[in-house]
């Protein structure tokens, strides 16, 4: 079985986080999503509108999606590659580089973005759209 994994917060879930699991879970059978905890989100410097129980909830009920760890902090990625036999790190290319080091450890794929969208244009757009 070949096994994949990739991080990110996933606050209110949308076609660019479906695009990337999409795509990530075709490079193996098993695809591992490290969803950050609240507090680590706190640490990259975000505030996800649902809690880690909720983003993990919506996470394993998306068919690409086969486990939900937490993400509790920027170290663990060789740790949670060598437990998990993890074959392939994939990321959006909004990482492109930042990850290379994995490359040790497991294949590191990096994948476009989806372009125009983001979690904070919809709390952009739905704040414009409730304030006028
Ligand atoms: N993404 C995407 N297209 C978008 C928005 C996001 O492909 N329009 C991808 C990102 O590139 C990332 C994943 O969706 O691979 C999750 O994005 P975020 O929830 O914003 O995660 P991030 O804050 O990038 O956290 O240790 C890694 C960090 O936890 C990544």
């Amino acid at each position: 079985m070949k096994k994949v994994i990739t991080y990110g917060t996933f606050d209110l879930l949308h076609t660019g986080h479906i695009n990337i699991l999409r795509r990530a879970k075709e490079y193996g059978d098993y695809l591992i999503v490290a969803v950050s905890s609240d507090e680590f989100n706190a640490l990259k410097g975000k505030k996800a509108y649902y809690t880690f129980e909720q983003r993990k909830a919506i996470l394993e009920a998306v068919r690409y999606v086969d486990e939900v760890i937490p993400e509790h902090n920027w170290e663990q990625k060789v740790e949670d590659i060598q437990k998990h036999h993890v074959d392939v790190f994939v990321m959006g290319d909004d990482w492109k580089g930042k990850f290379d080091f994995l490359k040790e450890y497991c294949e590191v794929v990096y994948l476009p973005r989806t372009v125009g969208i983001s979690t904070t244009q919809i709390k952009k757009d739905l704040n414009q759209a409730n304030n006028g």
